[in-house]
């Protein structure tokens, strides 16, 4: 297939760049010679990832350390990225988590709160600023990155799923209502990711998270940011709407076998 050429001087912000997701796909997009714009709370983290990939790429980047949830705190972050960049052509709505796994009886309504400030309402803050960037100039492309969660409630899943739905939503409206623009919108549904999902939606509990990804070969990080990168990189007049993704062991949100499950394939 033919694929454009990168073009060097493009700007990417990532959302929840400090870990996971948004740190791989800050890396892959830096090692394509991006000016990258990394977001998240932590800010040594931030500083770490800038250092490191400013020396191995030589690339421009800009952190930008503020908690999604709060509404001042993006608008603030935002505009003075204006006063740094001029354009951003490619935002990633990646920021997210799950908290906790109950039933909808005892659930922790601040772990709701949580989820639905952050994955939901974050999503919504950013992007109420950097959309009017990209109407502007008329290009852009917003990748939201949803769940198998998003397609298909499980059990415990609650709350976080439908957060999850919320974002398909919007990216089905964002698609729409950005269509005389040009604006290109994706959704990247993930399926199970051996990230620090797990460990924040366990409250810090280690051998539970590690439990979750023990033979099954999970997805990685980098099978997410290759991705992106695919998705960047398509002809002007091609748009992926919606992708799903899950390991070769995983079927949908409820449907996961181990791979010592799978039958093997037979000698030839
Ligand atoms: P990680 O926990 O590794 O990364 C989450 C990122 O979100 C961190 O950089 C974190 O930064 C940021 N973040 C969380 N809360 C806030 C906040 N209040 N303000 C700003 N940034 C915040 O998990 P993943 O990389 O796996 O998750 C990334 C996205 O992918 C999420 O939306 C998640 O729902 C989704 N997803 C994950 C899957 C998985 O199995 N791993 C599968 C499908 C979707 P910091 O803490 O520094 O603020
Ligand atoms: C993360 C995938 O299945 O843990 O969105 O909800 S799952």
């Amino acid at each position: 297939m033919h694929r454009i050429q990168h073009d060097m001087n493009k700007t990417i912000l990532i959302t929840g760049a400090t870990s996971g997701f948004g740190k791989a796909i800050a890396t892959r997009f830096a090692q394509e010679g991006y000016t990258v714009c990394i977001a998240g709370r932590r800010e040594e983290r931030l500083a770490e990832l800038k250092n490191a990939l400013e020396k191995q790429y030589s690339v421009k980047v800009i952190t930008l350390a503020f908690d999604i949830r709060d509404r001042k705190q993006v608008e603030d972050a935002i505009n003075k990225l204006k006063t740094q960049v001029t354009d951003i052509d490619i935002l990633v709505n990646n920021a997210g988590l799950a908290s906790g796994l109950a039933t909808i009886d005892e659930g922790d309504i601040d772990d709701w709160e949580a989820m639905i400030d952050t994955n939901l309402k974050g999503l919504l803050y950013v992007t109420r600023q950097i959309a009017p960037m990209m109407r502007a100039r008329a290009t852009g492309h917003i990748i939201n990155i949803g769940s198998t969660a998003g397609k298909q409630v499980y059990k415990n899943g609650n709350v976080y799923c439908a957060t999850k739905f919320a974002v398909d939503a919007l990216n089905q409206a964002m698609r729409i209502d950005l269509l005389p623009y040009g604006i290109k919108v994706t959704a990247i549904n993930p399926g199970m990711a051996e990230t620090e999902f797990s460990l924040v939606r366990f409250h810090g509990d280690e051998e539970r998270a590690k439990n979750m990804y023990t033979g099954i070969n999970a997805l990685q990080a980098d099978d997410i940011a290759n991705i992106a990168w695919y998705c960047a990189t398509l002809p002007p007049h091609v748009c992926i709407n919606d992708l799903t993704v899950t390991c070769l062991t995983q079927a949908t949100s409820v449907y996961a076998i181990k791979e010592a499950e799978r039958v093997k394939p037979l000698l030839s």
